[in-house]
């Protein structure tokens, strides 16, 4: 029997290398370049939204970066999709939709992902297979596992990602999602984000315990934590996540274990957390992570990292002028888009009354 297991190990040891892709120099030096940006662009995005060129609401990613840049290393981007909720800025990037489009939406341009119809909420991209950007907690969940279904019938061999926040775990849409999705063995790999808090809400105060992970038990679903500050350690659980759905064995739950620096949404006062919990986290650090890693190795100079931070900055100064040099979409369009049903039973009855 101890044979049999180490000669399997063996077979999926020289299959892991042969496709997972290494974590090369190039790998970190493409995350260093990419994460800088994102948080550059968040930043931005905040003052904007001071400006009152970003209107509404406003949830910025600071803090959460390791989990894309590891979920997208681990993907087929050309077949894979993703959905999540409305702090969504930052996946589609990763999966390839161009910034300055997302910029464009977050200020209601004609050039946006959406016309600039969406808003910071709603950020979408069917070329990219970027399902959104879902306002209501946890609404994504079921949605991302019917996406897979699609996936599975048509026979694509493809996974979606579905990411959720620690607030929508406590939705019964979730539990309802999981166990159809272990039923028919759907290819998705939910992720649970775990920044800690929904809104102002603790996870200490939502439940008796803080292993959300272990919500797949109940459905037999594979399950584990993964320190979400490390990339490396994301890209290895999603990438054995994504090989399990990929070969037909189902879903697997990712409990993402992160942090959110800034509150909530911009009208967040934080009243529920101290100063220091935010500065302990903070000593955490992914991008310091991934810019530990790149001197370990001597992969690069402090002032070739500099270098890369100030095209990260210049690049988030372009997506700002190629806003700023948008139009507004067209008045009339706000009419397009709109359903109307005038044989609906309802208002029938209504009119009728
Ligand atoms: C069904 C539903 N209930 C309540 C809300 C209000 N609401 C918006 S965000 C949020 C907290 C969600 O927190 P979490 O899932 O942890 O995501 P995070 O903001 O931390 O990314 C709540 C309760 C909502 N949008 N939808
Ligand atoms: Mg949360």
């Amino acid at each position: 029997m101890h044979t049999i297991k180490k000669y399997f190990f063996l077979i999926f040891a020289t299959y892991f290398e042969i496709t997972m892709k290494e974590f090369s120099k190039e790998v970190y030096l493409k995350w260093y370049e990419e994460m800088t940006m994102w948080r550059r662009f968040e930043d931005k995005c905040r003052s904007l939204y001071l400006k009152q060129k970003i209107r509404g609401f406003l949830h910025l990613y600071n803090g959460q970066e390791a989990i894309p840049a590891g979920f997208t290393h681990a993907m087929d981007l050309s077949k894979d999709s993703m959905i999540t909720a409305y702090r969504c800025h930052i996946h589609p990037m990763a999966m390839g939709v161009d910034p300055k489009r997302i910029m464009a939406e977050l200020c209601g341009k004609a050039t946006g992902t959406s016309q600039g119809m969406g808003g910071s909420m709603h950020i979408f991209s069917k070329e990219h297979r970027f399902y959104g950007g879902h306002g209501i907690v946890g609404g994504q969940i079921p949605l991302g596992a019917g996406i897979a279904f699609g996936d599975k019938y048509f026979d694509r061999k493809a996974v979606n990602i579905c990411f959720m926040g620690d607030g929508a775990v406590r939705q019964g849409a979730l539990h309802e999602t999981f166990n159809m999705a272990m039923n028919w063995k759907l290819p998705v790999v939910f992720v649970c984000e775990n920044n800690g808090y929904a809104m102002g809400t603790s996870v200490k105060r939502t439940a008796n315990h803080e292993d959300i992970y272990k919500l797949g038990l109940g459905y037999e679903m594979p399950c584990l934590p993964v320190d979400a500050m490390d990339p490396e350690k994301v890209a290895e659980a999603a990438y054995e996540a994504i090989e399990r759905a990929r070969r037909g064995d189902g879903p697997t739950f990712i409990e993402a274990r992160t942090y959110r620096y800034r509150g909530h949404s911009m009208s967040d006062a934080e009243p529920y957390r101290s100063k220091d919990e935010v500065a302990q986290y903070k000593l955490e650090d992914p991008i310091e992570i991934v810019k530990q890693r790149i001197f370990d190795n001597n992969w690069a100079t402090q002032e070739e990292l500099d270098a890369l931070e100030e095209k990260s900055r210049e690049f988030v100064e372009e997506c700002v002028e190629f806003m700023e040099n948008s139009p507004y979409p067209d008045a009339n369009l706000l009419y397009d888009y709109v359903y109307s049903t005038p044989d609906y039973p309802f208002i029938n009855k209504l009119e009728n009354n």
